[in-house]
C-alpha cells in the first residue's frame, strides 16, 4: 500500500519534470506574459581556478565566410586585440546541427533547423561543469523570458525575426531543458546586465546575437559592429575581464559549394600579452569549445568528438595538451564539411540510430576519462560507437561507418 503511494508519487514527479522541456513553447502574449511573470531566473557564482582562464565566453554570430570576417573592420579591430585562428572549421550546415555541436560533441545527423530535441540521455558540457562546481549560464539576445523553450520570438513592434530556438544550444538538449534549474540559467541578454552589474556572471557563457545582430539577417558589417559595441567596453570592465577567455565565431560559412571555414578571434585577459595580434594556423572545430574547456578545468569528456579535438594552442601550452595536425584519410584541403551525415535527427532517412560515447576514450596527449554518469547510462548499451581519438572528423561526404546520408 504504502509502496504504491510512493511509487505513484514518484511516477508523478517524473512525469512533471520530464514536461520541463515543452512547457514553454507557446508564443501567444497572454502565454509568454504570465510565463514571464513567473519565470525563474537564476545567477549562481563561482571561482573555480582554470589552467589558462578562469572565465570561458564563448560568442557566435552567423553564416559568413571566413575572407568576409577577416575583412571586417570592426572584427579585424578585435582581432588586433587577441589572437585570430586561422584554421577554424564549422561542422556542417545549416545553422542548428553547429551550434548542438558545439555542447554535444556530435550533431548526431542534423541537417535541418527544425525544433528539435536531443533525448535527455545525451550529455553537454554543461554536465561536465556543474561536475566541477564550475557554473554556466546562456544569454540569448531578446528572448523573450528565461528558460523560453518556443521556436522563435519575432520583434513584438515590426514582427521581424529576433530570437530563434535553432541557435540557443542548450535548450535543444533535453538533458538541460528537461530541468527547471537549468532553464533558470538560459537567459536573455537584459539578464546579462544585470549579473554584470551584480558581479554575478558564471565561469562559461554562451552568447547570441539575435537575427539582426548576429548578420544571419544582416551582414557581416552589422554582426561586427553589434560585436566591438558589446565588446569594447567589456574589454576594459574587471567584472567581465576575470582571467576570461572570449572566443568570437561563426557557427558556418556561407558558400556551400566551398569548404567551411570561419573566422575566430580569442581576446580577453587571459590571452597572454606576447600573443596578442598573433594568428594561430592549427586546425580547430566548434568541439575544440569543448576540449579547450575540459583541459583548463581538468574536467572529463563526453566521449564524442570532443576527446580528440584540439584544444586552443594558448591553453593546450599550459594543460600539456598537444596541438595535432588533421589526420583524417581525406586532406584536410579536401574536406568540405558542407553537408551531414545520417543520424538521428536526419530527415533524409539513413541510420537514425544514436551513437553510444567511446567510453574507454582518452588519448596521448591527455588522459580526461569519460563522465561517470556517461559511464553509467551508456555501458553496455549496444549502439555503435563511431568517436575515434584522432583530430579529424567526419562529414557527409567522408561519414562514419554505417551512418551514410541520403542525399
Ligand atoms: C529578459 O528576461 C527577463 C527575465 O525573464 C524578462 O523579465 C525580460 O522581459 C526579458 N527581456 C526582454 C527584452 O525580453
Ligand atoms: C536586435 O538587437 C538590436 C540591438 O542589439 C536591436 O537594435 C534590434 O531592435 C533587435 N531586434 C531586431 C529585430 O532588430
Ligand atoms: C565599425 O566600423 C565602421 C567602419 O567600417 C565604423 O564607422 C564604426 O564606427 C565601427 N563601429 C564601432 C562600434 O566601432
Ligand atoms: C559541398 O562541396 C562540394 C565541393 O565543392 C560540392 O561538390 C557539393 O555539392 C557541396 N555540397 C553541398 C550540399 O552544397
Ligand atoms: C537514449 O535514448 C534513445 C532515444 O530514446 C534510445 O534509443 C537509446 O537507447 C537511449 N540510450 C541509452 C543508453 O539509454
Ligand atoms: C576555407 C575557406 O575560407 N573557405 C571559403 C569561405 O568563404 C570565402 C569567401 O569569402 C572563400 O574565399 C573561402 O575559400
Amino acid at each position: 500500500m504504502m509502496h504504491s503511494a510512493l511509487l505513484s508519487l514518484s511516477l508523478l514527479v517524473a512525469g512533471a519534470a520530464a514536461q520541463a522541456e515543452n512547457l514553454y513553447t507557446s508564443t501567444a502574449t497572454a502565454d509568454v506574459e504570465a510565463a514571464r511573470a513567473t519565470a525563474k531566473t537564476s545567477s549562481p557564482t563561482s571561482n573555480v581556478k582554470g589552467k589558462a582562464f578562469d572565465r570561458f565566453v564563448v560568442i557566435w554570430l552567423e553564416n559568413t565566410d571566413y575572407d568576409l570576417a577577416a575583412g571586417d573592420a570592426n572584427l579585424s579591430w578585435l582581432a588586433k586585440k587577441g589572437i585570430t585562428l586561422n584554421g577554424y572549421h564549422a561542422v556542417t550546415h545549416p545553422s542548428e546541427p553547429n551550434y548542438i555541436a558545439a555542447i554535444g560533441g556530435d550533431y548526431f545527423g542534423m541537417q535541418n533547423d527544425n525544433f528539435n530535441q536531443v533525448d535527455a540521455n545525451v550529455s553537454t558540457v554543461i554536465d561536465l561543469l556543474e561536475d566541477k562546481g564550475i557554473t554556466w549560464g546562456e544569454y540569448q539576445e531578446d528572448m523573450p523570458y528565461t528558460g523560453f523553450e518556443g521556436k522563435a520570438y519575432v520583434n513584438q513592434k515590426t514582427g521581424a525575426n529576433d530570437y530563434v530556438r535553432k541557435h540557443n544550444p542548450g535548450v535543444i538538449y533535453n538533458s538541460a531543458a528537461a530541468k527547471t534549474d537549468r532553464l533558470a540559467l538560459m537567459k536573455n541578454l537584459t539578464q546579462f546586465y544585470v549579473d554584470l552589474e551584480n558581479d554575478a556572471l558564471p565561469q562559461w557563457m554562451f552568447i547570441t546575437p539575435n537575427m539582426t545582430s548576429d548578420g544571419h539577417d544582416t551582414d557581416v558589417s552589422v554582426a561586427g559592429t553589434w560585436t566591438r559595441t558589446f565588446l569594447e567596453p567589456l574589454l576594459e570592465d574587471k567584472r567581465f575581464m576575470k582571467n576570461t577567455l572570449v572566443l568570437v565565431t561563426f557557427d558556418e560559412n556561407e558558400t556551400y559549394s566551398i569548404q567551411n571555414r570561419i573566422l575566430g578571434i580569442l581576446l580577453g585577459d587571459a590571452v597572454p600579452s606576447k600573443l596578442v595580434g598573433t594568428t594561430d594556423d592549427h586546425y580547430y572545430n566548434h568541439y575544440s569549445e569543448i576540449s579547450t574547456v575540459s583541459a583548463n578545468w581538468d574536467l572529463h569528456t563526453l566521449g564524442r568528438f570532443d576527446v580528440g579535438a584540439n584544444v586552443f594552442k594558448l591553453v593546450a601550452d599550459k594543460t600539456g595538451d598537444v596541438v595535432r595536425e588533421w589526420d583524417g584519410k581525406v586532406a584536410l584541403d579536401n574536406m568540405y564539411f558542407n553537408t551531414s551525415y545520417a543520424g538521428y535527427f536526419n530527415t533524409n532517412g539513413g541510420n537514425q540510430r544514436y551513437p553510444g560515447p567511446n567510453l574507454g576514450s582518452c588519448t596521448k596527449s591527455h588522459k580526461r576519462t569519460v563522465l561517470p554518469s556517461i559511464k553509467k547510462a551508456w555501458s553496455g548499451n549496444p549502439a555503435p560507437v563511431y568517436y575515434g581519438l584522432g583530430v579529424a572528423i567526419p562529414d557527409g561526404l567522408n561519414p562514419p561507418t554505417g551512418y551514410a546520408p541520403v542525399l
